[in-house]
């Protein structure tokens, strides 16, 4: 007697899936270049509690031609005024609410203060 057990048919093995082609791994890709924004906005921190006073970010990346609008997010007055003589600029004592905008034609770095507080300093980063 033959064994009973029924052969199962032999179903031909699909041949292994070739994987899809994909895009180049992560790094053969070249870089994306990281340009800086063009527009850019500095809002201030007022944490009297632990009277820690400061620009949020305190440094910012800015492309050359580029615009930053300090904004007064508090709630006291504060003004902007640069440190760096080669990108000078200077606001007024700017309410809550009041905006600042400049204009940065220099690549560099340009330090910046609130003179109303202490330790308000930030930075701008022109590329
Ligand atoms: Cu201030």
């Amino acid at each position: 007697m033959p064994p009973t057990s029924t052969p199962v048919p032999a179903t031909p093995t699909p041949p292994p899936a070739r994987p899809e082609p994909t895009a180049a791994p992560e790094s053969t890709k070249p870089a994306p270049a990281l340009k800086p924004a063009a527009h850019v906005r500095v809002g201030v921190v007022e944490d009297k509690a632990n009277d820690r006073w400061g620009f949020r970010p305190p440094v910012v990346e800015v492309a050359v031609g580029g615009t930053v609008v300090f904004v007064n997010d508090g709630t006291e007055e504060h003004n902007f005024l640069s440190l760096t003589l080669e990108q000078q600029f200077g606001s007024s004592n700017t309410p809550p609410g009041g905006t600042f905008s400049i204009t940065l034609r220099l690549a560099g770095n340009v330090r910046f203060i609130c003179d109303l507080h202490p330790n308000m300093e930030g930075e701008i980063r022109v590329r």
